[in-house]
């Protein structure tokens, strides 16, 4: 693996990252982050408080080459989840930018504040020789949301990182050369991984955009830009702003259509909005499908077919198979090419286990080290994997976010007006999925409005697990040993 990240302080003026203005070169990020490292060194855990910002580079990568574990935290999460964040993960400090805020849920850690400018002593090299960690030893922990419950850090090892990233080297020819073009969060795989580790272990370089926008797509990518990447929300408001006759419309189109690669991920990107980016630039988006505890495992290569409603085939080193209910795992050539399995993988990419969690873990892979994705496919006769389904219906994928019905529920039935709560994904447009929560008031004469319901959950869980719409009812259907019967609530 020799070095997980590609690390030049030999004054090298080759740009890192940029974000908006400020660009930071792998000369400054090497010293900032020597600096920084040698002030973690032997620390237990860190959290990052992952804003979009060179601060939360700096910081990710002085944490890995200490070799300390990150947990970076979304700076929008609210006080219940960030308290079960931080007691679950014990940070012996939170990294942050000097301006940041953080809230009270914090300060009970040590705040060590991230200077992008900061600087070695003269002549110094900042104190610290930084030998490169083994593989399996933890790089960062990554909160991701199952159907109950709160959220379950999952442990991932340099091993696994590596091995990702160099697995979509080899499939989409990505080298140093390349300039990534994304507005990802940066406390999730998608954005922090394969959005700022994938340019930095190339040596290439990434221009975060701060926040989406298809102007700044269409900038950037028309100013050096070579590949976007983005999760099909981002895509399908491309393509609305690439159909549209409103200025700006031309400029896009170009834009896309110089782009080396346009990849989307995190859901699945809707074959409407894939012809329609396709018609309007002649370039068509490829897909490639991961989880947070896999890292990434089938891709389309830049060399390959895109086909609209795949995402592509098992990436190198990846083993996947599907197994269908009773365990039987279906074979490449089985009489019915439409046969429908659950999607197992196994391979150098995958997590070690969730933090503090055994039981969940175990449950998560087989004896012999498959891990159980909960995704549904059929397999095309080349290799092809087509995801039809999921197999938990509690599992809602709102803007390329995971979110478990099972704690938004929770958190509305902590809201005194809430006597009882369900709650449910709906097919959106823009969002992939919506999510709805079906409510009993405790007063029904003076029900909770939807906008201080959905407010209450931003303010406890996270903005993103919010409610869109909220429908009142008198009772929730049940069944007769009282179990809420989900399928039965439909708009
Ligand atoms: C609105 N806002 C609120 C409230 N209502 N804040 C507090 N309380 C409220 N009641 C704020 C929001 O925080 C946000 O703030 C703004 O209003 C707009 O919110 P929203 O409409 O929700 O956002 P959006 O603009 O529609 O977001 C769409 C998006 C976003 C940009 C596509 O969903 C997104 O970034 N998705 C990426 C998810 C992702 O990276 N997933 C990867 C995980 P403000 O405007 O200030 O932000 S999956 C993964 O990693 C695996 C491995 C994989 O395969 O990739
Ligand atoms: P997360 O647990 O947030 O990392 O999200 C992982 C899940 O996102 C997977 O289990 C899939 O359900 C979904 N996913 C990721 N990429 C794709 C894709 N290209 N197409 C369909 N679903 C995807």
């Amino acid at each position: 693996m020799t070095s997980l990240l590609f690390v030049a302080d030999d004054g090298s003026e080759r740009e890192a990252t940029r974000f908006g203005e400020h660009t930071m070169t792998y000369d400054r990020l090497a010293t900032a982050s020597t600096v920084l490292a040698a002030r973690l060194a032997g620390a237990g855990r860190v959290a990052v408080w992952a804003t979009p910002t060179p601060e939360t580079v700096v910081a990710v990568v002085a944490a890995l080459r200490a070799g300390v574990p990150a947990v970076p935290l979304n700076p929008k999460t609210g006080t219940r989840e960030l308290a079960h964040i931080v007691a679950d993960s014990e940070p012996a400090a939170v990294l942050a930018g000097a301006g940041d805020v953080l809230p009270p849920v914090l300060d009970a850690l040590e705040r060590i504040d991230v200077d992008v400018d900061a600087d070695t002593a003269p002549g110094g090299d900042g104190g610290v020789a930084l030998p490169e960690p083994s593989p399996e030893s933890p790089a960062l922990v990554v909160y991701t949301s199952g159907t109950t419950g709160p959220p379950k850090g999952a442990i991932l090892p340099r091993r696994a990182i590596a091995a990702s990233l160099d697995a979509l080297e080899d499939a989409w020819q990505w080298t140093g050369e390349d300039v990534l073009v994304h507005a990802l969060p940066l406390f999730h795989v998608h954005g922090l991984i394969l959005g700022v580790l994938g340019p930095l272990r190339r040596g290439g370089s990434v221009r975060h955009l701060g926040r989406f926008s298809t102007e700044a797509v269409a900038r950037e990518l028309s100013s050096g830009g070579t590949m976007l990447f983005g999760v099909p929300t981002m895509y399908h408001r491309l393509a609305e702003a690439l159909d549209s006759s409103a200025p700006g419309a031309a400029e896009l189109a170009k834009a896309l259509a110089g782009a080396r690669l346009l990849v989307s991920g995190s859901a699945a990107l809707p074959v409407h909005d894939h012809e329609r980016i396709a018609a309007a630039t002649g370039r068509r988006v490829i897909e490639r499908y991961g989880m947070t505890e896999t890292l990434m495992n089938t891709g389309v290569r830049a060399d390959g077919e895109p086909r609209p409603g795949t995402v592509g085939a098992p990436l190198r080193g990846v083993e996947l198979r599907l197994v269908e209910e009773d365990g039987t795992v279906l074979t490449r050539d089985a009489a019915a090419p439409d046969a429908i399995g659950e999607i197992q993988v196994r391979g150098p990419n995958l997590f070690t286990g969730y933090l503090n969690r055994p039981d969940a873990t175990a449950a998560a892979l087989t004896g012999d080290g498959w891990f159980r994705t909960g995704d549904m496919a059929t397999r095309d006769a080349d290799g092809y994997v087509r995801i039809v389904g999921r197999k938990a219906t509690d599992l809602i994928k709102s803007g390329g976010y995971k979110i478990g019905a099972g704690e938004i529920e929770n958190a509305l039935l902590d809201h005194p007006g809430v006597r009882e709560a369900a709650v449910t994904g709906e097919p959106d447009p823009d969002l992939g999925e919506r999510i709805v929560a079906w409510v009993v008031a405790a007063d029904p004469a003076a029900p909770p409005t939807a906008e201080e319901l959905a407010d209450h959950v931003a303010a406890q869980l996270s903005p993103h697990k919010r409610p869109r719409t909220v429908r009142y009812l008198d009772a929730l259907p049940r069944n007769d040993l009282g179990k809420i019967m989900k399928r039965s609530l439909h708009g």
